[in-house]
């Protein structure tokens, strides 16, 4: 079901601040930030290899990210995962009893569609399944 792992989430206060250290320290190229507004967050995506990392820096204090660095502090948000047709993997899941935040895809950053798992079916990593435009 699953291909790759997309990208890991990581939460941030400041994009430009976390990119001194991850584009300018740690040398990863960097591929331009978007913002997601209905999920309130700005992302910048960066590449090592064939890995992704998003920096997700909150655009309201009512963003699900704020709301997040407030209660854990900055840090890992989620793993993403690729699949090859989403709405096969969340019924698959379902099926299995898994519990999903998103029933149906929504929109991710740079063109995916994009479901969380619950948390409280993974062990409390949250966890997205993410699909590439073709
Ligand atoms: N890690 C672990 N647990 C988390 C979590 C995280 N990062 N974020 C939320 N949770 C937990 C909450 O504490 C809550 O637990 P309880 O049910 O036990 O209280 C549960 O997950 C549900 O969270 P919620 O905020 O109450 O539920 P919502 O449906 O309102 O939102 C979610 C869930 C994950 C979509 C939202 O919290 C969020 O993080 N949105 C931002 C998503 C994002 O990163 N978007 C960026 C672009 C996407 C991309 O392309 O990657």
């Amino acid at each position: 079901m699953l291909t790759k792992i997309n990208h890991i989430g990581i939460a941030v206060k400041s994009l430009e601040d976390s990119l001194l250290f991850y584009k300018d320290n740690l040398g990863m190229s960097f591929a331009g930030i978007e913002t997601v507004e209905e999920q309130k967050v700005r992302v910048a995506m960066l590449q090592v290899g064939e890995s992704k990392i998003e920096l997700l820096e909150p655009t309201s204090d009512d963003s699900p990210v704020a709301k997040y660095i407030e209660k854990n502090g900055t840090g890992i948000h989620h793993i993403a995962y690729e699949v090859s047709n989403i709405e096969d993997a969340i019924a698959k899941l379902l099926e299995e009893g898994v519990k999903m935040i998103d029933l149906e895809p929504r929109c991710g950053a740079h063109d995916t569609r994009i479901a969380f798992l619950h948390p409280k079916s993974s062990g409390g990593v949250l966890t997205e399944l993410c699909q590439c435009s073709d």
